[in-house]
């Protein structure tokens, strides 16, 4: 019943790696199509693989992945896969972040990344009537002249990139260190976004806020950790983009039955679901729904209100909006 309900629920995707979506079938495809050899013998091997104690952990094994991706016909295939299960679980609108750094580092160039997400973009409003934007991250452990070089990059395709965001190993890698550019990303009419209190500490929340100014922290739980940071986020209305599966995966909680997704509700904190990385952690974002309807006993006013925070969270325009929610 409630698992009905919840597919069944207009709901918008806002943190989403579309690397992280791809499935070890996909993975398998790829390898073939591009004749790249990967170190698993069986999708079952791959999948076997996945199990992480912490962030880097993950990312590891990430990054290895995205080696099958070459052509822009892969990341087509690769985000058209992810709209198409994403228009299952009910996601009208999702704002996907990818992660040039990861392709162009291996000579790839930016325009086959960008220009076969932005096909499947298309394919994704035709097929679902889904509409979605781009969010370009930068790598963290990787330095702001990097980043700046990227957002350089970009140019030719400013008007179809919704924000930047900031992402991979967090810890060492404060938002501090991309102040600039930020800054710039600001000031070319970018919205922002970062990774903050996934494993860093509240300080970088702060951060995130006072030095980058983000429109969205993604993640955001250790946030928590300090009841000052929660009243002022509370306060400014700013949308948390929660990803419960991720957070067992990568052992930010220990169990489910932990997670503190009622607890945000509850002080206030416009908490929303995603699901981060769905190939790697175990499910897409209404699995995301029911693992903490489940285990912390959330009832229909609670899902619809994070369903709701989905859209008011989100980068679409006010009119839009407003006939989501
Ligand atoms: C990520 Cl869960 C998470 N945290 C930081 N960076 C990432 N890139 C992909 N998934
Ligand atoms: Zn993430």
């Amino acid at each position: 019943m409630t698992q009905d309900f919840i597919a069944a629920l207009p709901k918008a995707e806002l943190h989403l790696h579309i690397e992280g979506s791809l499935e070890p079938e996909l993975m398998f495809a790829l390898a073939a199509r591009n004749g790249v050899a990967i170190p698993y013998a069986s999708v079952e091997e791959v999948r076997a693989a996945y199990a992480f104690s912490n962030l880097q952990d993950f990312l590891d094994i990430y990054y290895a992945g995205a080696d099958v991706l070459r052509t822009r016909a892969d990341f087509h295939d690769l985000a058209v896969a992810y709209f198409d299960r994403a228009a299952a679980d009910g996601v009208v609108h999702a704002e996907i972040m990818f992660d040039p750094q990861t392709h162009t580092a291996r000579g790839i160039p930016f325009a086959e990344v960008i220009e076969g997400l932005l096909s499947a973009m298309a394919e994704a409003e035709a097929r679902h009537g889904m509409t979605s934007a781009l969010i370009m991250s930068f790598l963290r452990h990787l330095s702001e002249e990097e980043a700046f070089a990227t957002l350089e990059e970009a140019t030719p395709w400013l008007e179809r990139i919704t924000a930047v965001g900031l992402d991979s190993s967090e810890v060492g890698h404060p938002p501090e260190k991309f102040a600039r550019v930020f800054a710039a990303a600001r000031g070319r009419g970018l919205k922002l976004v970062a990774h903050a209190g996934e494993e860093g500490p509240p300080e970088y929340v702060r951060q995130a806020l006072d030095v980058l100014a983000v429109d969205r922290i993604d993640h955001g739980n250790r946030s928590l950790e300090d009841a000052a940071l929660v009243e002022r986020l509370a306060r400014e209305g700013m949308t948390l983009t929660v990803c419960p599966l991720s957070n067992l995966k990568l052992c930010v909680v220990d169990r489910i039955e932990d997670h503190p997704i009622d607890a945000m509700l509850a002080q206030g904190l416009r908490a929303t679901i995603n699901s981060d990385d769905p190939a790697y952690f175990g499910g897409y974002v209404a699995d995301n729904y029911r693992a903490v309807a489940a285990a912390r006993g959330l009832d229909r006013h609670a899902l619809a209100t994070l369903a709701r925070n989905s859209f008011t969270g989100s980068f679409l325009p006010p009119d839009a909006i407003a006939a989501h929610v």
